[in-house]
């Protein structure tokens, strides 16, 4: 029996076998993948033998108790890739790529929320491992050190990709152009393996680079076409009616809308901002079927999707991987078109999100990030500063702000994994026994409270009557994982369906001097805010590229596309491959022309948003004789310090110009 185990191919076959089970049991166990039929069953439980063959194979290249060594190796780190994609999925319900590796910037702030998805039980996700260095040196005098035959490998490599093609076959028999059509991880995953997918991922990445260095003037004409064509009149009545006004755009961190009007343990979770929803003056419009679109860029797709009208990537963010794109962006539209001072307020570091140098692309001319204000123990928790010091301190800074301002005011503590300290916390938490679930509505609470004392000051500084006021969520914060405790939460099973329309973010806006209408039906998304913001200052969207439709347009566009394809409209929506009709939530088996009709055009709408990334076409385009191309070295951030002494300066320029003014007068008078 020993020296069965000691020879190279039998412990490999131990190795491969143990492998091949782990990561079965952890896609059974971990992720939702939504398999169904027999076939699919099949793929998930074949798919790991091919990565197996090839990756841990390599291994017996080397000779003896090295090739032991190196078998222990591989496979702890094919077990370390698949468990941090373990992690990843428990919050994101989504699985890493290189894109998001790529987003380094934002690991520093993730401790916390990364240990708050570690499990006691995941040390049996080290077990193979420990078997495997066991037996390697109970065989340890019994390694023999046998020539090596290369015969052998070579032989496990090709059956590798043998088995890697029949899994290609068979996958592209259930799912026909399952590479080429993909906007879905989980897909890809599901049929082809987590490791296989590394190795797609790579390759994609690779493509999207290349896709640059060949773009040309002709691509951004295909695009131009299809916007125009979607393009949808701005409503007269709100054309320009608020031009020149200052705005203030307000994310609300993790937010969705079925906290509106929620009651826990008998209490509204959000007093504040239903009071928003249902005020009888009718101040806001609040869109009760408005979604977020984001997808792995999270809240830097939100920012992107709505201060642009394209989509996030479909992989990472584009704030991390396209920083340096050319953009034609609202900050830096206001501000050529109708002199607008831009700025963002968030208290974090600057580099989250690789903030600090896409603004620059965008035309963000001032941002204040955590060195501008007092980030003291008591005043931070989480990812950083908590939302309350967060608008207090902002307000000196945005009285500064030399007007018209655009200012995006980010909050920030209610965030996964929702952490509050208790007596800030002024609602119980939720009773499922799901601790993120739970906290959610004390965070929630949080940033109504704060919300609140924001629109106070306001009022008391006096910019609150003359702005344009807009309120959004970013995305979910309660991902599929909590679906237990979601269903108990809302009192209905969590279906594919239902978790799509859990999708719904809040957006509500107030332009002054013009009346609220209450609540608006109309479905919508982030994509459609740039081009109905634009309309409300009176400058035309047809001349942008961008990919929504004002809401206030007769003609606005009511379909909503999410970033993997699916998308939901007033009737029906498509999920998973699957048409459902929305009043009975029933599977819709035969589809019209109209409704595969119209899944073609948000793929093909999808598609020619990531060719505007990818190849970074705006760079080829001039919307009209008013744009500018964004020159990044006009824009810098400096700290708190540096951006007083600057202030300081200027007020000394100015006085000492007034002096020399008062010098030039007074001599003119003698
Ligand atoms: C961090 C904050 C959170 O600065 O924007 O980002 P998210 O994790 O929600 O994408
Ligand atoms: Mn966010």
């Amino acid at each position: 029996m020993k020296k069965i185990i000691s020879t190279r191919m039998a412990f490999f076959a131990i190795a491969l076998l143990l492998f091949w089970l782990k990561t079965y049991s952890i896609y059974k166990i971990e992720f939702e993948l939504g398999v169904s039929g027999a076939m699919q069953e099949f793929l998930l439980f074949f798919n790991p033998l091919s990565s197996g063959l090839i990756f841990i194979g390599l291994a017996l290249f080397s000779q003896g108790k090295k090739a032991g060594r190196r078998i222990i190796i591989i496979d702890a780190i094919l077990g370390f890739i698949l468990y941090a994609n373990v992690v990843f999925y428990r919050f994101n319900m989504d699985f890493i790529t290189i894109a998001t590796l790529m987003q380094t910037e934002n690991f520093g702030s993730l401790g916390s929320s990364i240990i708050s998805l570690m499990a006691p039980y995941d040390i049996f996700y080290a077990l193979d491992i420990i078997v495997l260095i066991f037996l390697y040196h109970k065989m340890k005098s019994n390694w023999s050190n046998e020539r090596i035959k290369l015969r052998q490998p070579f032989a496990v490599l090709l059956t590798g990709v043998m088995v890697f093609s029949i899994n290609l076959y068979l996958a592209e028999e259930d799912r026909p152009q399952l590479l080429e059509r993909t906007f879905d991880r989980n897909y890809l995953v599901k049929y082809l393996g987590a490791y296989n997918f590394i190795i797609y991922d790579a390759i994609q990445s690779f493509e999207s680079s290349t896709q640059r260095v060949l773009a040309d003037s002709d691509d951004i004409t295909e695009v131009q076409n299809y916007t125009k064509t979607k393009y949808a009149e701005p409503n007269p009545e709100l054309f320009g009616v608020g031009e020149g006004k200052n705005i203030i755009k307000i994310h609300l961190e993790s937010f969705q809308s079925f906290l509106i009007d929620y009651k826990l343990h008998g209490e509204e979770v959000t007093p504040f901002l239903n009071s928003l929803v249902h005020d009888e003056s009718k101040d806001f419009t609040y869109f009760d079927n408005f979604f977020h679109q984001t997808a792995q860029g999270k809240t830097a797709d939100a920012e992107l999707i709505m201060d642009t009208s394209l989509y996030g990537l479909s992989q990472g963010s584009a704030f991390s991987t396209k920083a340096s794109n050319t953009y034609q962006a609202l900050p830096a539209i206001l501000d050529q078109r109708q002199g607008y001072t831009s700025a963002v307020f968030h208290g974090d570091g600057k580099s989250f999100w690789n903030r600090d140098k896409v603004y620059k692309s965008l035309g963000i001319n001032e941002f204040y990030y955590d060195s501008f204000y007092d980030m003291s123990k008591e005043n931070v928790i989480n990812y950083g500063l908590k939302d309350k010091p967060f608008f207090k301190e902002s307000m000196p800074y945005l009285k500064n702000m030399e007007q018209p301002f655009y200012a995006h005011m980010m909050t920030l503590t209610h965030h996964h994994p929702y952490l509050i300290d208790e007596d800030e916390a002024t609602i119980e938490p939720a009773e499922t026994g799901d601790p993120s679930v739970d906290r959610y509505f004390q965070t929630a609470r949080y940033l109504d409270e704060s919300l609140e004392q924001f629109f106070n000051d306001l009022k008391e500084a006096g910019l609150y009557e003359d702005s344009i006021i807009m309120i959004y969520g970013d995305h979910y914060g309660i991902s599929q994982n909590h679906n237990r405790a979601m269903k108990e939460i809302i009192g209905e099973e969590i279906t594919p369906l239902k978790n799509a329309e859990l999708q719904r973010v809040p957006f509500m806006i107030r332009i002054p001097g013009v009346d609220g209408q209450g609540i608006n039906h109309e479905y919508s998304g982030q994509i459609d805010v740039m081009p109905t913001l634009l309309h409300i200052l009176g400058i035309d969207a047809q001349d942008y590229i961008v990919f929504g439709t004002d809401m206030f347009s007769d003609d606005h566009k009511e379909y909503v596309p999410f970033r993997d394809g699916d998308f939901i409209t007033e009737e029906y929506s498509y999920v998973n491959g699957i048409f459902y009709n929305n009043e009975t939530k029933e599977e819709i088996t035969e589809p019209t022309e109209e409704m595969k009709k119209l899944k073609e055009t948000v793929h093909h709408e999808l598609e020619l948003s990531d060719k505007v990334l990818n190849g970074d076409l705006l760079r080829f385009y001039t919307p009209n004789e008013h744009w500018e191309p964004v020159d990044t070295s006009d824009y810098f951030y400096p700290e708190k310090s540096e951006f007083l002494s600057k202030d300081n300066e200027e007020d000394e320029e100015k006085q000492d110009d007034e002096v020399i003014g008062a010098d030039e007068e007074k001599s003119a008078k003698e």
